[in-house]
């Protein structure tokens, strides 16, 4: 296991104070902080060698280009995929799913087919499959969830058939913290012929990932919440399904040859990089891969089932606190969802920030689950790998001040 208070002192942010008190961020779900590391790795570049890349044949140019491309075969090694030429850089997981759900989406899906998601998905993997679905006249499927919000197996093997062509999941849910046990969803789609898209934005940071292994045929991130800088998405696909579709935005970068009147596209993965990419961040990113291979995702894991396991305890001895979401450190990850009897989630967000403690509250870009859970929001805690149990101790705290503050009574 790493030190975490070694680990904090790489991370200027949190040396701030916020009203007062030293900042306390418990919102690594929105986005993560971001190692010393990764900030100089910016300045360095466009102070020693910003520019074009895939251009010119200048030094500045193949120095870009080589960081720039380095970055990719780290990501191949960090997501154990067979090669790099299946690792795209987008701007965001959600431009990754719109990616896939307008190519691959709109060769595959015909009317009368079936997407199957789960309740668990977050609007960016929600809405992409609900316009091809509109477009298509195909339906959307939802399997059930347990009493404790995991994705019951079960309810996905019945609601599979010959008609699903996309299974998209994801890997770890924003809201409840819930781990979607892929591998045995992959083995269940292809027994249909179905393919899997992973939505691995906040399961890759938490967690060691090999998209061989889960068997999934697309998985999707963002490298802003695993300590990169924000602007840098990535989609993996298997390569022949990667080959086999168009390209989703058209320009410079992705052609190979152009005449007056037709194209000849670039080879994947450049065939779906149109335009300027967003190289600076993009190298930030490989700062930021390094940093957590130096640490160790086995690492980063079980610190968070640590953090899990503590927090799991400490809030359910709190009066009027419900948490959402599995109750054993085994089937989440370090998001905590919760309401306070009596306390709207918008107060308690204010209460906490006002002694230097940031949580998200809202519906976390899940509306379709509140309306499940017939909740309108809830506070949300996320952890990652600077977090303490001491801060886990001042949101306690800061919790029942909240209650004291907004008058209300304990009552469970
Ligand atoms: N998807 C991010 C979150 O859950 C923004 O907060």
């Amino acid at each position: 296991m790493f030190d975490v208070d070694s680990v904090r002192r790489d991370f200027p942010i949190l040396g701030r104070e916020i009203n007062g008190r030293p900042l306390v961020y418990l919102d690594s779900a929105a986005t993560s902080q971001k190692p010393q590391a990764v900030i100089d790795s910016l300045v360095d570049y466009y102070s020693r060698y910003n520019a074009n890349i895939h251009r010119g044949i200048h030094s500045l140019g193949e120095e870009a280009t080589n960081e720039y491309e380095g970055v990719r075969v780290k990501i191949k090694r960090f997501i154990n995929a067979s090669d790099a030429h299946e690792v795209v850089f987008t701007r965001n997981t959600t431009e990754a799913v719109n990616l896939v759900a307008t190519t691959y989406g709109r060769q595959h899906v015909l009317a009368g087919d079936e997407i199957l998601l789960s309740p668990l998905e977050h609007h960016s993997n929600l809405i992409p499959w609900q316009i091809l679905a509109q477009e298509r006249d195909a339906k959307l499927v939802y399997c059930d969830l347990t009493e404790d919000g995991r994705v019951c197996l079960e309810s996905v093997a019945k609601k599979l058939s010959k008609r699903t062509k996309i299974v998209a999941m994801t890997l770890t849910s924003n809201v409840l913290g819930t781990i979607v046990p892929i591998k045995a969803l992959s083995a269940l789609a292809h027994e249909v012929g179905a393919v899997v898209f992973v939505d691995g934005a906040q399961g890759l940071p938490h967690m060691p990932v090999s998209v061989q292994d889960l068997d999934c045929d697309f998985f999707a991130f963002s490298m802003h919440k695993m300590l990169g800088p924000t602007g840098v998405g990535v989609l993996w696909g298997r390569a022949k399904l990667l080959e086999a579709m168009p390209p989703y935005m058209y320009g410079g970068n992705m052609i190979s040859s152009v005449w007056r009147d037709r194209v000849i596209y670039n080879q994947i993965p450049w065939k779906f990089e149109a335009g300027t990419p967003n190289i600076a961040d993009v190298v930030g990113s490989g700062v930021a891969l390094d940093y957590l291979v130096k640490l160790g995702m086995d690492n980063v894991r079980e610190h968070e089932i640590e953090l899990c396991n503590y927090a799991l305890e400490k809030f359910s001895a709190i009066d009027g606190m419900t948490i959402y979401g599995p109750h054993s450190a085994a089937h989440r990850a370090g998001v905590f969802s919760f309401n306070l009897n009596g306390v709207h989630a918008h107060d308690l967000g204010q209460i906490v920030n006002e002694e230097g403690i940031a949580i998200r509250v809202g519906h976390h870009c899940c509306q379709p689950l509140m309306r499940d859970l017939d909740l309108p929001g809830t506070a949300r805690a996320s952890f990652y790998v600077y977090t303490t149990k001491s801060e886990i101790d001042l949101l306690i705290t800061a919790l029942e001040r909240a209650r004291k503050v907004l008058g209300h009574v304990a009552c469970r």
